[in-house]
Order: C-alpha cells, then sequence, then structure tokens
C-alpha cells in the first residue's frame, strides 16, 4: 500500500506524523527545488514550527521542480507526505512530513512558476538549486550574462527555463499586480548565498526591465543563510528499508544525519514561519557562519571526495574510517583553513572541527564521494580557494589544501588510477575536458592550463608562484604514488 493521509493513521506511535490539519495550511512559502536536501532541511524545521505554534498555518510549502517531473509524480501520488528518516550511527528516528502542500514542474509550464511568485499567498521564495542552478560566475558572484540559458530566457522572458528568468518575471507580475513584499531566500552552499541572489536578480532585471529596480528596492529582501544538514541521494535500498518500517510504500523518502544547523539573517520583507522557536537561529550577522561552514566543512568534504574517489572509496564514512585519512583532514583544518578564519563569537571551533569529522564518519549514512564531486567548477571556490588565498595572506602552510585542489584536476581530468574513465559531472565539462591529459608528462603546464579559468580560479592565483610550486608537487604525487599515498605523505609531513 502506498503512504497517504489515511494510510498514515495506522503507524507504530514510535513513527512520529503531522500534527496539525493539513487541508488548511496556505502556501506562503514557494521553494525552487525540491530535492532530498530541502525535503530534509527547511521542509523538516517548518514542520517543526507547525507543530509548536498552530499560527504557522499560513506556511505550507509549495515546491518548484526545473529538473525533472518524477519528484511531482511520486510526491502527488502520496498526498505530497514523506518519509525523514535521521540517522545518527545505530540510532534512527522517523517522521511522516507534512509540510509540502503540492509541488509544479516548470517543463509543464514555464509560466506556472513566476505565476506562483506573484500570487498574494506567497510571501517567502526560498530554494535550494545548487551552485550551478545561479548561473552566475563562481570566482565573482556575478550574473554569467554569456550562460545560454540566461540568453534564451531574456529572448523569451515570458517562458523562463532559469530559476533566475523565473523569480525576475514572476518580481514583474508582483509588482504588475500591486502584490505586498516578498522575500527571496537562498538556502545554497555559496558565500553570502543572499548577497549573491540580490546581485543577480538585480542585474538580470536590469537588463530585463528596469524599471522593475526601484520597485525590488522597496518590496524585496535577501536574507543570508548558512544551511548545515548532510543528506545523501536517496537510493533503491533506501525505499525498501522504508517500506519494511511503515509497511507503507514512500517513493521519496530523505535520509538524513541526525545533525541539522540553520542559521539565518533576520530580513524578512512579508513574515516568515516561527522557526526559532524549533531550533533555528535567526541573527544579524551570519557570514561568519557561512565563511567557517564553506571552508572547515565543505572544503574538506571536496577534498576528500577527490581523493576518496581516486583512492577507492565508495563513501565518505569508508574513508574517515582509516585513521590517516582522518588526520590529513584534521591538519588541513588545524594548520591551513582554520587560522586563516574569522571564528563566530560563542563558536568552540575545536569542538566543531571534531564534530565535522564525526558526522562524516557516521556509519548510519552511505554518502557517496562521486555525489559530492559533482560540478566541482562551482564550489571549488568557496570551499578551498578562499581558504588558499586567507593562508597566502597570512603566511600559512598550503601543502594539504593543494592536494585537494590537485586531487580535483586529477579526477576532472577524467582518467582514474586504473586507467578507467571516470563519470565527470560538471557545467564547465566540456572546457575541462579541453584540458589534455598531459599531467603525467607535465603538472606544471596541466596547472597553467586549468588557471586559465577564470570563473574558477579568479584572475590572481595563477600569479602566484607559490601556489603553483606547491601544486604542481601535489599533482606529481598523485601520479606518481596515487591518492593513497599521497594522503599519507601529506598527512605525516
Ligand atoms: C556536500 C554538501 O554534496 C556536497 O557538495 O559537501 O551537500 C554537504 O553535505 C552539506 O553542505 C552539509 O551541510
Amino acid at each position: 500500500m502506498r503512504l497517504s493521509r489515511s494510510s498514515i493513521t495506522e503507524l507504530p506511535t514510535e513513527i512520529k506524523v503531522p500534527q496539525f490539519a493539513i487541508e488548511t495550511l496556505r502556501p506562503g512559502i514557494l521553494h525552487l527545488g525540491i530535492g532530498a536536501f530541502h525535503r530534509a532541511h527547511m521542509a523538516y524545521y517548518t514542520q517543526q514550527a507547525l507543530h509548536a505554534d498552530p499560527a504557522n498555518a499560513d506556511w505550507g510549502i509549495r515546491g518548484v521542480s526545473f529538473r525533472s517531473s518524477n519528484i511531482r509524480y511520486q510526491l502527488r501520488s502520496q498526498d505530497f507526505l514523506y518519509t525523514h528518516a535521521a540517522r545518527q550511527n545505530d540510532e534512527e528516528s522517523l517522521e511522516i512530513i507534512g509540510a509540502v502542500r503540492g509541488v509544479i514542474f516548470t517543463d509543464d509550464d514555464a509560466s506556472a512558476c513566476p505565476a506562483h511568485i506573484a500570487d498574494t499567498d506567497t510571501k517567502i521564495v526560498s530554494m535550494t538549486i545548487t551552485e550551478k542552478g545561479y548561473c552566475h560566475d563562481p570566482a565573482t558572484g556575478e550574473l554569467d550574462e554569456s550562460h545560454p540559458a540566461i540568453i534564451s530566457d531574456l529572448e523569451t522572458a515570458n517562458q523562463p527555463s532559469t530559476p533566475i528568468g523565473a523569480i525576475v518575471r514572476g518580481l514583474q507580475l508582483r509588482k504588475v499586480k500591486g502584490a505586498l513584499p516578498v522575500t527571496l531566500l537562498s538556502c545554497d552552499n555559496l558565500p553570502s548565498n543572499g548577497a549573491v541572489l540580490e546581485r543577480i536578480v538585480r542585474r538580470y532585471a536590469e537588463i530585463y526591465d528596469p524599471s522593475l529596480m526601484s520597485w525590488i528596492d522597496d518590496n524585496v529582501s535577501f536574507p543570508k543563510c548558512m544551511v548545515d544538514r548532510i543528506v545523501p541521494a536517496t537510493t533503491d535500498q533506501d525505499r525498501d528499508y522504508i517500506e519494511n518500517r511503515l509497511e507503507l510504500r514512500d517513493e521519496a523518502p530523505v535520509v538524513a544525519e541526525a545533525f541539522s544547523q540553520w542559521v539565518i539573517e533576520d530580513k524578512f520583507s512579508a513574515g516568515r514561519p516561527s522557526w526559532e522557536e524549533v531550533g533555528v537561529e535567526i541573527v544579524s550577522e551570519v557570514e561568519g557562519y557561512e565563511t567557517m561552514k564553506l571552508r572547515l566543512l565543505n572544503g574538506p568534504h571536496s577534498a576528500s571526495a577527490y581523493l576518496g574517489y581516486l583512492a577507492g572509496f565508495e563513501t565518505v564514512g569508508e574513508l574517515v574510517a582509516e585513521p590517516i585519512f582522518r588526520t590529513f583532514l584534521r591538519r588541513m583544518m588545524d594548520e591551513e583553513i582554520h587560522p586563516g578564519l574569522t571564528v563566530p563569537p560563542g563558536v568552540d571551533i575545536e569542538a566543531y572541527k571534531t564534530s565535522v569529522l564525526d558526522r562524516f564518519s557516521n556509519r548510519a549514512l552511505s554518502h557517496r564521494t562521486w555525489q559530492i564531486a559533482m560540478d566541482g567548477s562551482q564550489k571549488l571556490p568557496q570551499r578551498l580557494l578562499g581558504s588558499i588565498r586567507s593562508a597566502l595572506e597570512n603566511n600559512l602552510p598550503i601543502e594539504c589544501l593543494s592536494l585537494g585542489i590537485a586531487a580535483w584536476m586529477r579526477y576532472v581530468l577524467g582518467i582514474d588510477e586504473h586507467g578507467r574513465p571516470i563519470d565527470v559531472s560538471d557545467p564547465l565539462a566540456a572546457t575541462l575536458k579541453n584540458i589534455s591529459s598531459m599531467a603525467q608528462e607535465n603538472p606544471r603546464t596541466t596547472i597553467e592550463r586549468f588557471f586559465e579559468i577564470e570563473e574558477i580560479f579568479g584572475n590572481d592565483l595563477y600569479k602566484v608562484g607559490a601556489l603553483k610550486a606547491s601544486l604542481s608537487q601535489a599533482l606529481e604525487s598523485l601520479y606518481q604514488h596515487g591518492a593513497a599515498r599521497s594522503v599519507a605523505r601529506y598527512a605525516r609531513k
């Protein structure tokens, strides 16, 4: 039997179910990108807020899927309910989430998303569209005006295919309608995510309809936030496991770690759920948390993904179970990243670093190195290159960071340590492919070619001799000794 509103009444009591009148929820939130991360993070917090206070019933979520119609079919055929499994090693808790009240798929009707943005019920337009969804230049955070999808959206303005095109068209309709102010909330792992979103929305609007600019000034806010929860992609094995536990079939469960954090800048133009009642930190200054998390968690995560994949590890958990990998990551954090960071007040940074590694080693999650390795061109600047810049400014060592970046290069060159092809998934895949596999012969030349990709490396790093030298050594080591032995050498240096 399928998960549904009527079937959940029979579930064993240890499985939590929504304790609010689902049918009375109003969709105050329109969320773009309804993937596993959103369902385990913002939607989860919103359900807890609905439990804490019935006044939050104006904050149901309507989801928008840009990439595939699957999630809409899956959720629609189970009354938009899904299972949330939170796991830490041997402990697990299950909860059915009912905060999502509908999903639209943009390919069916490209005007639906803008129309919902203009809906008077919509007060927050939030998003988890991943780094590449912003169609921006990752090194500068500016709109990529040469992006084919942006060019095409500007030409066919009323049928946008990108989230940015849909947002600006939605704001235009909202203005015409005289609807109330709205908050645009980016929940992606970008540095100053709200500021990046604001910059690209304004730039797009400036080209598309300059008369929107002053309306945006008066009516739209762009809070920044730091989101944190490890949520591996759902597998068929997860679906089967949940079916066994529930005795109901759920096609869209999410399996996440138990840990979760959300720190949001308090800058909402049209209200928000009382998330602060359920553990969300609402603060006036969020940037320190974002940078700390991007550099100390996501940086080592990406380095683990490339080094781990090359060393033959399927998951991050397997890799951190190896003491030498853990030592290597800790060294990277202690000596190269942390001393270049401004730690937010009140944070116990030693405990934070330890908790990151403990979270990576959660036995109950199977987080594939390949999954984290995806879209590296969009992730590298904020995860590893920012730390490199701070380390260079502060005369800190950069060896371990260099090994992580060299592993990305080695990975995107597309051939693994056994000569097998790597399935590199990245929006810059074509550019990366063009960089020939000269590395084995001459790492220095290969690095020069990578440095030419300005949207990743900016226009400063290619001038730094010390960085080139350290990257060349790292790349050479990867080719000569392989990833596992290189990690061991660097961990002990
Ligand atoms: C991961 C993140 O896939 C990735 O790139 O590094 O999704 C990571 O799990 C989250 O940011 C943790 O909050």
